[in-house]
């Protein structure tokens, strides 16, 4: 029988009923995205069930199938639990709801396609390991794997599938080495790509922009039991490990808290020293000259930071050469001596790089 895309209604733990594009092969839909993506392991975007097998060796597993195309229940997946539930559908649908919004965004504004800027296609297993806190990029098959959670909810937030995509396209450019300052960044350029995926998504995941509203600078909000999010992007040392500023000992930390400087450069870039969403996060953590900015919004914070990161990076960029790089960046897009350009320099000088 030939493929055919379709529409269909996915019940999304984390933003309610979603339309997800799956394919009808014969009579059984597939969780196969061919609109998306060509070539790779399955010529579209594809929603495995990796069974449970090891996250140390994990086994991507089959496709995802369904006699109809209305997908999971919303709910979190319990082992043995709900039997509407009973083969994890629903994080499947948030996999393939992430990864759809994942893509549009880089497509969209940034006209870059997939992971790799060549449009190939990638996929997501879901259900790896058991009881597993954890979702991550596997940069031997440019895949990705989720964890169901035991002290987290299931790991497939939008932000957290957009952070692992970050991984695949950095994996594919600059390939930032994942230990020291390098490291560093290469965390806090996945956290970028999550809250610029969450930004998009929440808009209703079209136009070629990234709204400066709608996503919350937290990392793993919704995927906490607790309430307490993974990383702050606007006040990094609210996690209790993360520096809000760069110095020389900073290449010596894990780098979900190296990346806390970066994280924080990007967020004053994009909102400046005195927006007001929420209490207590800007001018007074502001150190460095000069205590105030504007923000140029989230939208040309993105391109300028993407461009430095798929075009200008290194493997052993450090957070001085990602200053100067991200600045050049700001330049070729904006002009040199250009606001943006100026907002690049008081951003990386309020975490202590350059002036
Ligand atoms: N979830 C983690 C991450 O993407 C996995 C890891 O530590 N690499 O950063
Ligand atoms: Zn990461």
């Amino acid at each position: 029988d030939a493929l055919q895309t379709v529409i269909g209604t996915g019940n999304s733990q984390y933003n309610g009923q979603v339309p997800i594009n799956t394919t009808l092969s014969g009579s059984t839909y597939q969780m196969l995205d061919t609109s998306r993506g060509t070539g790779g392991k399955y010529g579209g975007m594809a929603i495995t069930n990796a069974n449970h097998s090891s996250a140390n060796a994990p086994n991507p597993g089959q496709i995802y199938t369904n006699s109809t195309n209305t997908w999971g229940d919303g709910q979190q997946y319990i082992p043995g639990g709900s039997t509407t539930n009973a083969n994890g559908q629903t994080a499947a649908v948030n996999a393939l709801w992430g990864l759809m919004n994942t893509y549009d965004t880089m497509k969209n504004v940034v006209g870059w396609r997939s992971l790799d800027g060549n449009n190939t296609a990638t996929y997501i297993a879901v259900h790896v390991d058991n009881n597993y806190d954890n979702a991550f990029f596997d940069p031997s098959c440019k895949c990705m794997y989720i964890g169901d959670g035991s002290s987290f909810k299931n790991l497939g937030s939008i932000d957290v599938i957009g952070h692992e995509m970050g991984h695949g396209v950095t994996d594919a450019t600059s390939n930032l080495v994942y230990s020291g300052e390098s490291g560093g960044l290469n965390e806090s350029n996945s956290d970028i790509q999550g809250e610029a995926t969450e930004a998009y998504a929440r808009a209703g995941g079209t136009g070629t922009t990234i709204p400066s509203t709608g996503n919350d600078w937290v990392m793993g909000a919704e995927i906490s039991k607790t309430g307490t999010p993974l990383r702050y992007m606007y006040k990094p040392s609210k996690d209790g490990s993360s520096p809000n500023a760069w110095s020389t000992s900073l290449k010596n930390i894990d780098v979900h808290y190296s990346s806390g400087p970066n994280n924080r450069m990007f967020y004053f870039l994009a909102n400046g020293s005195s927006a007001t969403t929420t209490s207590d996060y800007y001018s007074q953590y502001l150190t460095q000259n000069p205590k105030n900015m504007t923000g140029i919004g989230t939208d040309k914070a993105f391109r300028i930071w993407f461009k430095a990161n798929t075009t200008k990076f290194t493997s052993s960029t450090n957070y001085a050469d990602a200053r100067n790089k991200v600045l050049q960046a700001a330049e070729e897009l904006y002009g040199v001596g250009s606001k943006e350009a100026t907002a690049v320099k008081r951003a990386y000088a309020a975490i202590n790089v350059g002036t």
